[in-house]
């Protein structure tokens, strides 16, 4: 008999473990990073518009406006957290300082902030720190936080003057596009610093899960940014935090402010933020193996404005769900502006209409007919190993297991058998990203009771992380076909549901 000593067994067991490893597809050029897929898997979450404006009914306030201005009578941020977790929306992001320049938190670098008004005043024993009091909520209520911090600063611009703040404490220099040493960038970059590294009151770190770049300004002023300086900060002590800018780092602008994308979507561009910047349909569409893993993310309001006005209608539950299914159903995580009104809550109308787009969603796309027993079948497998690359894994609710074929297959088919007969009237179907994206034409077919052909129902291009199909009329079905019918590598497909009613 032939014995082996232990490292032998070691070596026999790394090897088949790399035998395993070794089988799996390499990653498909650019791949996301692992913040960049925590962020796509958030999907839908809000904006909370909320500073002077609300006040003045302005959406681009001059800067004229003394901080008494901010004075909401019943200000409640666990309200703003309640009403958008029970809405199913994942975090909110808070506009820290619009481009009027008041801060909404406490800084010190300014005395335009909210923390000098009659109402922070007035709250004594209490916190009047708007940032801290709506990060310390977000987590009481199981939500992400994110801040937006606008580089252009009406309030340092020398383009735009400010009498009504002439001859008080807050008539602060103008060092808006002055590039001797302490100019805006230093001034940007400390409250950056402060709101990257701000604590709950019971001195906790607050996570930011995204921070807000934005690119807007409505000035002639030329402000050469320090985008590389302010990157650092927020990767040094945020390294989880999704930096948004038109062009990234992380995660782009979707071209559009109304709520859709165009039907084909890649994660990739081939520019950063500090190139030229791409046109609005140039990034709704991204660029196809692109150098960069830059998603998008469609910002989109509830109403007309970004902050709150009155006289505005609140788009209904259907019209959110319109939006929904043209952004988050095609791959883009939706950024839905949730403005405070003058007492500092969410307006009862918005919260309604939030709460009936949760229940369409719902309603629509939690009927999954899908179970992880059924029978499947596919074109191929991957080195004919079912267990690690087989079609059930396309049925078995994991985001780290995938249908896939061998390398040289880039179109192919998977297939299943439901449990029986039933109207089916819409896909949701997800390509494994983690290692790229590769896929740009799917098609989906039902085969109903009695026939012996499919019929082809869905006809799409890119695939990328989701994409939900609704089909305008039901079919009676019990198998149901997924196509790849172009991809440039081996596509691996991640998941399908297929969604309908049970009887
Ligand atoms: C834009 C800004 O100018 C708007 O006021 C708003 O904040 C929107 C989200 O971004 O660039």
């Amino acid at each position: 008999m032939k014995y082996i000593s232990c490292l032998q067994v070691a070596a026999l067991l790394w090897s088949a473990n790399t035998a395993v490893a070794q089988n799996g597809p390499l990653p498909y050029l650019r791949v996301p990073d692992q913040r960049q897929l925590d962020w796509q898997r958030q999907e839908l979450y809000a904006f909370l518009h909320f500073g002077p404006n609300t006040f003045t009914g302005e959406e681009w306030g001059r800067s004229q406006s003394l901080p008494d201005i901010f004075n909401p009578t019943t200000l409640d941020t666990d309200q703003w957290a309640k009403t958008l977790a029970d809405a199913g929306m994942e975090g909110m992001i808070l506009t820290a300082k619009h481009h009027d320049g008041m801060c909404l938190w406490n800084t010190s670098t300014t005395t335009y902030k909210v923390a000098n008004s009659a109402w922070a005043k007035g709250r004594v024993g209490l916190d009047a720190d708007i940032v801290r009091m709506a990060a310390g909520s977000a987590k009481k209520y199981g939500m992400k936080f994110g801040v937006y911090l606008s580089p252009w600063d009406i309030h340092r611009d020398p383009a735009m003057p400010k009498p009504g703040l002439q001859g008080t404490i807050y008539d602060e220099p103008q060092i808006f596009g002055d590039s001797s040493p302490g100019d805006y960038n230093t001034l940007y970059t400390q409250q950056l610093t402060e709101l990257v590294t701000m604590q709950l009151a019971d001195g906790t770190p607050i996570d930011l899960f995204e921070v807000w770049l934005d690119g807007a300004s409505g000035s002639d002023t030329v402000q050469t940014f320090n985008w590389t300086g302010f990157r650092e900060v927020i990767r040094a002590h945020q390294p989880s935090a999704v930096m948004w800018g038109h062009q990234g780092p992380d995660a782009r602008w979707v071209g559009n402010e109304d709520g859709f994308t165009v039907p084909t979507n890649w994660n990739t561009i081939s520019r950063t933020q500090d190139d030229a910047h791409y046109s609005g349909e140039e990034l709704e569409r991204g660029v196809r193996d692109g150098l960069y893993w830059t998603p998008a993310e469609s910002d989109a309001r509830i109403r007309d404005g970004w902050f709150y006005h009155a006289d505005e209608p609140s788009k209904s539950g259907t019209a959110l769900m319109d939006m929904y299914l043209k952004t988050v159903g095609r791959g883009v995580n939706l950024l839905l502006d949730v403005p405070p009104d003058t007492r500092g809550l969410i307006a009862d109308v918005d919260a309604a209409n939030l709460m009936e787009f949760a229940r369409l969603r719902k309603a629509t796309l939690s009927r999954n007919l899908v179970t992880p027993d059924l029978k499947t079948s596919s074109s191929s497998v991957r080195a004919g190993d079912s267990d690690e690359y087989g079609p059930g894994k396309v049925i078995d609710g994991r985001e780290d297991t995938y249908w896939t074929m061998d390398d040289d297959k880039l179109t192919g088919w998977v297939e299943m058998e439901l449990d029986n007969v039933y109207p089916v009237d819409g896909f949701i179907v997800q390509e494994h990203i983690a290692l790229g994206q590769r896929i740009g034409g799917y098609g989906i077919d039902a085969m109903a009771n009695g026939d012996t052909e499919y019929r082809v129902l869905v006809n799409g291009t890119s695939m990328g992380y989701k994409r939900i199909d609704l089909l305008e009329t039901a079919v009676e079905t019990s198998r149901i076909r997924l196509r790849v019918t172009q991809a440039n590598a081996v596509p691996l497909i991640q998941g399908v549901q297929v969604l309908g009613s049970r009887r």
